[in-house]
């Protein structure tokens, strides 16, 4: 994205709710000058979550106010794994997982940000680059000897492991180390002075402060953006199915597409100014529209589109909404296969029959629609069908001895039979 934007970053980060912690003297360095600023991410999973969408928010909004961004992906310190808002020790990773998940990673990160044809390109860094190269010795007379253990130990992320049963290890209580380490070699090689994150790495942050002060005599700066949360106490990116992942893989853009819809009427405009990059008056128009029409979902449709597109694409979106058309009986079927549907529908009741049910000459309408209980009796289907209230891949069903064959199975394994307006049944060939 352009540098778009002359106004003050602090005040659109504050007026956005996007500050938790900020440091000393920090609102004046962003005001006055163009700063290098950084955020790290661990390869944990071969996906980022939109748990990690608003750090990444914040890179964007930096880009735009003109100052460079770097995204350093921690090919190095998820070989450790960061104790921060852990209860438990990290499984290690093995460095085929880290290398796989590395890449998937530095291509999400890289979707958010400018890195050609401005004066401000972003960064993509990988802090293995440096850290497997450290010499323990150096490392420990170096760096090591500007930290108390006494100062280590008062850190939130190590205080909680240390009152645990479990514990923490040696390895795990060295990652603010690391961390700290990142910032100076950013700070030394690339001029960078701020470190941004969410408010769990409040700590890792300020002992990169510490380290940049004590080893290159250099004044550094750290911002957390907050914890997000819903009005519903529901972990923030959780649904039943799970975590919401930025791969299309993991979590499809439909899926995504529902999650933003479903955000409560209390939540929705923090999401709009997290995370979106509408302006003060789009959003406060909308704002206007939760409390004077709320039913209509003006603000959880725009944040639903904003999101969706900004992580799928055009085309990831266009194919959100035709999916959700088809949830809502607003659009036919066609073109979609039946693993979208799967997708669609998969909150809705189903049965199962065979391949073999519905090769030759198949199965009555009647006796699938009994099988699988859209009504009561063989009659009251027969009177459903003539009052045109079933459906079978959104087409009405116009004869009650109407045969349901293979070619009326999606990919030869998918029916969506539907009874009225809403109530859906899905039935699944299997072999
Ligand atoms: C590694 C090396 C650095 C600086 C930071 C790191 C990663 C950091 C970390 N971050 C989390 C992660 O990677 O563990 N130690 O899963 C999450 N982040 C961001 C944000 C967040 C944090 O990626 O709060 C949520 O997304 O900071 O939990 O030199």
């Amino acid at each position: 994205m352009k540098a778009t934007t002359n106004g003050n970053l602090v005040d659109e980060l504050r007026w956005r709710g996007m500050i938790h912690d900020i440091s000393e003297g920090a609102e004046e360095v962003l005001d006055k000058e163009k700063i290098v600023a950084y955020i790290g991410f661990d390869p944990t999973a071969d996906s980022l979550h939109i748990g990690s969408l608003l750090p990444i928010m914040v890179l964007v909004h930096l880009q735009r106010y003109g100052h460079t961004p770097i995204a350093l992906a921690g090919g190095g310190t998820g070989m450790i794994g960061d104790p921060s808002g852990k209860t438990k020790e990290r499984r290690l990773l093995s460095e085929d997982v880290l290398a796989h998940n590395l890449e998937a990673i530095k291509g999400q990160l890289a979707h958010f940000l400018a890195f050609e044809g401005i004066d401000n390109p972003a960064l993509l860094l990988n802090n293995a680059d440096w850290l497997c190269q450290l010499n323990l010795i150096e490392f420990l007379r170096d760096t090591g000897k500007h930290f108390t253990i006494n100062g280590m130990i008062a850190k939130e992320s190590v205080k909680m492991r240390l009152e645990s049963a479990d514990g923490i290890s040696f390895t795990e209580f060295s990652y603010m180390l690391l961390q700290a380490f990142d910032f100076l070699q950013l700070h030394l090689d690339h001029g960078c002075t701020f470190q941004m994150g969410g408010s769990d790495q409040w700590g890792n942050i300020t002992a990169g402060i510490d380290l940049v002060r004590r080893r290159a005599s250099g004044k550094a700066h750290g911002l957390t953006v907050p914890l997000v949360t819903t009005s519903s106490g529901v972990k923030f990116g959780k649904t039943e199915a799970g975590s919401v992942w930025l791969d299309p893989k993991r979590t499809s853009p439909f899926r995504f597409y529902q999650y933003w819809i479903n955000t409560d009427d209390n939540d929705a405009i923090k999401y709009l100014k997290f995370f979106t990059l509408l302006s003060r008056e789009e959003i406060a128009e909308l704002e206007q529209l939760v409390e004077t029409e709320p039913h209509r979902r003006a603000a959880q449709t725009r944040l639903a589109e904003e999101v969706t597109r900004n992580v799928h694409g055009e085309e990831g979106l266009a194919a959100a909404q035709a999916a959700t058309g088809v949830l809502f009986g607003d659009r036919d079927m066609q073109g979609l296969s039946a693993d979208d549907l799967l997708d669609i529908f998969s909150e809705v009741p189903s049965s199962s029959i065979t391949e073999s049910d519905l090769s030759g000459e198949g199965m009555g309408i009647v006796e699938l629609a009994l099988l699988c209980g859209l009504d009561k009796s063989k009659k009251q289907i027969r009177n459903l069908i003539e009052n045109g209230g079933l459906y079978i891949n959104s087409q009405r069903v116009e004869d009650v001895n109407q045969a349901v064959t293979t070619a009326d199975a999606i990919d030869g394994r998918v029916i969506v039979l539907r009874k009225g307006k809403k109530l859906y049944h899905l039935v699944r060939a299997e072999a």
